[in-house]
């Protein structure tokens, strides 16, 4: 029986998004799978000729008489100029991708601007992403694992892809996923997971048509399909003595298997690999560097034009908690920043955000700064495995706008070191931006129907950093709720505003105390357990104990690894004066009497914070009743209902962490709550 449910709630393109655009007349000039798709999207519209028609897409080789425009400025790479005027729309991407995406941009538009109670002006926009690449990275196994399900880290229901052992048969849902991807503005895809089981690694080899039937799909939205590979596959599949990358015939391997992939899908991405890495094959074994190990991909690429995407997530994860010395926070520089330089030019390394795993609050990590001859790309996690799992709402577009706007070596944003827009004394080729997605077969595509606002933002803020967290959740609202009339609309922009501007910081507050993570429930780290990782082999290790808490990382006393940052970062995390409250035990263990920099103690705000948070719930889930004599209407029941169950699973979860982490800090401490609130 299939999983995949009958009615898939739109996300965010209802058919209400896109009748702006069709109202009218409507003329799509050119060939090509995207600008067939713009066809499609366009068939509610009276067809016009172009020189006439009140919507036309056209890509940059069109001239400007035959749209019926005086002039027209060249569309930029990977981007579209739109032009309004007198009530017509004109759409000229630099190829079919851009164009199909304009499309959907002016959507958007139209949206906003009904939100905002305002018409779009006439004129000329010129729009073209921040970052060259724009990947989303899909953790999807093609059989169901005992303990984490279909999807690794996926809180959404089955694969998209996948089912029973091989790819969907019906595609249909992928390509609903694809366009709700294209209208984000996202150009690639990985469709497997990074942890590559065995049965996986055959889709490199036996399962090439069905991944070309894969790419057919994303090929018609502008997306080119990258795999996940193992490195180990010259022997798995290969049935070779060796996967060592120096050897004549692993590289000779390689290059065939990959001859047979672009004989197949000739628009083909490339490779995704995470080598030496939590259990995974890797370079390491035949006393080779990451540099060797890449590079024997990208030799095989190269030919075809194709990417390898190689992960810098290699720490070591035997560790044993009594050694100080190992910091898994120091160990991808360690690893790394030696081998800039070494890289093909068509390797990508791909690095986290933080220095350790996607917590809820990590510093960025130094590596994106560290590597300028180096394409570097920051990979975001769309998928909330420490924020909630899609249960909690967790607005995430805050953090990766603090993130992708850090001034990592005191000059240039992670955003343009990722996008390579660096000055002519420190030029930095460019890497783009990753993330790993957060859908499934769930009818809701997340789980939590207010997560889709993460993938949405994602996609956006990879285009545009600048946007700020509020604008795009406008934008979201207005195009997800483009059914409702102007009056519910403004309600339930209020409401949803209400509830996640603020949704991230209040999720840190009830869970993870100034910059600790990964005090959760081991395996499927969800809930909370303050020693479920303390005497693990992870390297994850907080250290309280009765006198104090937080990771001693400075040069001075400690594992050394503020010294990874470039100046100023690296003296304002070193001293205890200057170092921020929320990163405070990230890099410092400090007393729990220690004085913070809002005036309260480390266990007085874990005490306040976690209460506050609970206390703060009231208001989330009032703003959603607000909405109730909407429900029916402008919010279907499924989806209120949905949101009800999970914002009392939220609040079941925020006051289980409250009381466990108030009562292990109250009796590691022996210091009482100075607001005698009670402790359980
Ligand atoms: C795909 C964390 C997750 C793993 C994930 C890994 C990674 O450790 O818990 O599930 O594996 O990150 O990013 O490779």
């Amino acid at each position: 029986m299939s999983s995949t449910p009958s009615r898939v709630h739109p996300a965010w393109l209802p058919p209400e998004a896109l009748a702006p655009l069709t109202s009218g007349t409507a003329a799509v000039v050119g060939d090509g799978p995207c600008l067939d798709t713009a066809r499609r999207e366009l068939a509610g519209a009276r067809p016009a000729p172009a020189r006439e028609a009140d919507v036309v897409v056209a890509t940059g080789d069109a001239c400007a008489d035959d749209l019926g425009l005086a002039e027209l400025p060249a569309p930029p790479p990977r981007g579209a100029v739109t032009v309004r005027t007198g009530g017509r729309l004109v759409v000229v991407g630099h190829d079919g991708a851009a164009a199909l995406r304009g499309l959907y941009a002016a959507a958007r538009t139209a949206a906003r601007a009904r939100l905002a109670g305002r018409s779009t002006p006439d004129g000329v926009s010129i729009d073209a992403p921040e970052q060259p690449r724009r990947m989303l990275d899909h953790w999807d196994n093609m059989e169901v694992h005992p303990v984490m399900g279909q999807v690794e880290r996926g809180y959404a229901g089955g694969s998209l892809f996948f089912e029973a052992g091989r790819v969907r048969d019906d595609l249909a849902r992928v390509h609903e996923y694809a366009r709700l991807l294209a209208s984000i503005g996202i150009d690639a895809v990985a469709v497997n997971n990074v942890n590559v089981h065995e049965r996986e690694a055959h889709l490199l080899t036996d399962d090439l048509a069905d991944v070309a039937r894969l790419a057919d799909v994303f090929r018609a939205y502008g997306m080119v399909t990258y795999l996940s590979v193992s490195f180990g596959s010259p022997r798995l599949l290969g049935h070779l003595a060796t996967n060592d990358p120096l050897d004549e015939d692993v590289r000779a391997w390689w290059r065939q298997a990959t001859d047979r992939v672009y004989a197949t899908i000739p628009d083909f991405g490339g490779y995704v690999v995470k080598a030496d890495s939590e259990g995974q094959p890797g370079p390491f074994a035949y006393g080779r560097t990451h540099a060797d190990g890449a590079n024997l991909l990208a030799e095989a690429l190269r030919p075809h034009g194709g990417t390898v995407v190689w992960r810098a997530f290699v720490y070591d994860h035997r560790q044993d908690w009594r050694d100080r010395s190992t910091d898994r926070a120091r160990a991808a520089h360690d690893h790394f920043a030696p081998l800039d330089g070494r890289f093909a030019e068509n390797v990508v390394l791909q690095v986290k955000h933080g220095p350790m795993d996607f917590q809820v609050r990590e510093p960025v990590s130094p590596v994106i700064a560290a590597m300028p001859r180096t394409r570097v790309a920051v990979e975001l996690q769309v998928t909330q495995e420490y924020t909630g799992q899609q249960r909690h709402v967790a607005y995430l577009a805050p953090a990766w706008r603090e993130y992708l706007g850090f001034r990592l070596d005191g000059e240039h944003t992670v955003a343009q070191l990722a996008a390579g827009e660096t000055s002519p004394d420190r030029p930095q080729p460019a890497g783009g931006l990753a993330a790993v997605s957060n859908v499934g077969t769930d009818a809701f595509w997340t789980g939590h129907p207010l997560a889709q606002a993460n993938l949405y933002a994602f996609g956006r803020l990879a285009w545009d950093s600048s946007l700020t967290a509020e604008e795009i959740l406008d934008e979201w609202v207005a195009l997800t709720f483009a059914g409702a009339d102007d009056a519910a609309l403004t309600r339930i922009a209020a409401a949803l505003h209400a509830m996640m501007d603020d949704s991230l910081a209040r999720y840190e507050a009830y869970t993870a105390p100034l910059g600790i993570g990964f005090m959760v429930t081991p395996g499927v780290h969800y809930g909370p357990s303050v020693e479920g990782y303390e005497y693990s082999p992870w390297g994850t290790y907080h250290f309280a104990d009765r006198d104090g808490i937080g990771v001693d990382r400075t040069v001075a006393t400690g594992t050394g690894y503020t010294g990874q940052y470039p100046s100023p970062w690296r003296e304002t995390y070193e001293s205890l004066e200057t170092c921020p409250d929320e990163l405070l035990l990230f890099f410092h263990h400090v007393p729990y009497t220690h004085v913070l920099h809002s005036g309260s103690t480390v266990v007085q705000h874990v005490y306040d914070s976690r209460a506050d948070a609970v206390e703060q719930l009231d208001d989330v889930e009032g703003a959603w009743a607000s909405l109730a004599d909407l429900v029916g209407t402008a919010v279907p029941e499924a989806y209120d209902a949905r949101v009800r169950e999970r914002l009392a699973e939220q609040r079941r979860s925020a006051v289980e962490w409250r009381d466990q982490l108030r009562t292990y800090f109250h009796r590691a401490s022996g210091i009482p709550d100075a607001t005698g609130r009670a402790i359980y």
